[in-house]
């Protein structure tokens, strides 16, 4: 990290505002418990959208998101629960759309992989590996020719960085100085297939030095170095200095799909999860607001108790919601005639 965060000025833990801290732990944490909650209720099979947890990676969505305005433009992938709530999304709607029903963002249609909520700047988040990533482009060529001043980020993972739609998205993003970051989170798989038998040499972002970017890998565990870094970033493309591209080293803690672990089946070893777990985002932090007294344990507890609340309340509301009707099933489908 470039800064130091590790002594207090009135209600400061300088450089950072106590309200920054606080939000950046309440996104994560708010994450975090949304992905518990399903991993609690899946079993019952009436949600059935595949699920692909970000437990693990909550530093990046929230990191990266408090830099951005509401009118911002975010792009995720089949991995998306994370960056929909850092940005704003509803726990009822997205829950309803996971239970399939006529209330939720998608009107039931999209589930979990496809979710839209475009009052919080999110137009779209697509299961197509690499797909977000020219769409995001496109909306930052849209805004450098409409002057409205938005940011445009599409988060993608390191399997995605490998399709030929991410180089030529670098390319023309460069070309062209368009407000857009690309945010990458290395969490070393693709499915089942590690990056170290995927790629010579495990950094992206030395792949990605040659486009003439700002360029950076950053411990995606540590929320500041990613809010650092991801601000910089925000604040250059806002500024009409072109796009910046940020590695986040990250892992996730559950299976590539599902709510399950995957180490059973010998997917990857324990022991890797084991050693990422002692670097995780949201206990790191949470024990660095304590310390610095920011918040006390029983404020920590009361924060967790409000959104079980919430969670639950959004649980009964998605699974209460009333499905969609088979006539409505083309509505919202453009087709040729
Ligand atoms: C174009 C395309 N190719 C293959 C797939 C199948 N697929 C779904 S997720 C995935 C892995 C994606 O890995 P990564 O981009 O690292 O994201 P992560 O799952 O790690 O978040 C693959 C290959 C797909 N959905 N789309
Ligand atoms: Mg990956």
């Amino acid at each position: 990290m470039s800064v130091r965060y590790d002594y207090r000025e009135d209600d400061r833990v300088f450089p950072y505002p106590r309200e920054l801290l606080l939000r950046l732990y309440h996104t994560m944490l708010k994450i975090r418990m949304f992905e518990e909650k399903i991993i609690e209720v899946y079993p019952v099979q009436d949600m059935r959208c595949p699920v692909h947890l970000y437990i693990g990676q909550e530093a990046v969505a929230a990191g990266v998101c408090v830099n951005l305005n509401k009118e911002d433009y975010i792009f995720s992938t089949h991995r998306n629960h994370g960056h929909c709530i850092a940005k704003g999304s509803d726990f009822r709607l997205m829950m309803a759309e996971f239970y399939g029903k006529k209330t939720g963002y998608c009107k039931g249609k999209g589930g979990s992989m496809h979710m839209v909520d475009p009052e919080n700047g999110i137009l779209g988040t697509s299961a197509i590996v690499g797909g977000g990533i020219p769409i995001a482009v496109g909306t930052a060529l849209a805004s450098t020719l409409m002057r409205d001043g938005r940011v445009s980020v599409a988060f993608f993972g390191d399997g995605a960085s490998e399709e030929g739609t991410f180089f030529e998205s670098l390319n023309f993003a460069v070309l062209k100085r368009l407000p857009v970051v690309f945010v990458c989170e290395n969490n070393f798989y693709a499915t089942n297939s590690p990056i170290s038998q995927r790629q010579p040499d495990p950094d992206i972002v030395k792949r990605v030095e040659g486009y003439g970017m700002p360029c950076v890998q950053v411990d995606g565990n540590n929320v500041l170095s990613v809010y650092e870094e991801a601000k910089k970033a925000v604040e250059r493309a806002r500024a009409g200095r072109g796009p910046s591209f940020i590695e986040c080293r990250t892992y996730r803690w559950r299976g590539h799909v599902g709510p399950e672990e995957d180490f059973e089946k010998g997917c990857r070893p324990k022991e890797e999860l084991d050693e990422w777990m002692k670097r995780c985002p949201l206990k790191n932090f949470e024990d660095f607001i304590v310390n610095n007294r920011c918040i006390t344990r029983e404020g920590i507890e009361k924060m967790k108790e409000e959104l079980a609340v919430e969670l639950d309340d959004a649980i009964a509301y998605g699974r209460s919601a009333p499905e969609p009707r088979e006539e409505e099933v083309f509505d919202d489908v453009y087709c040729e005639e």
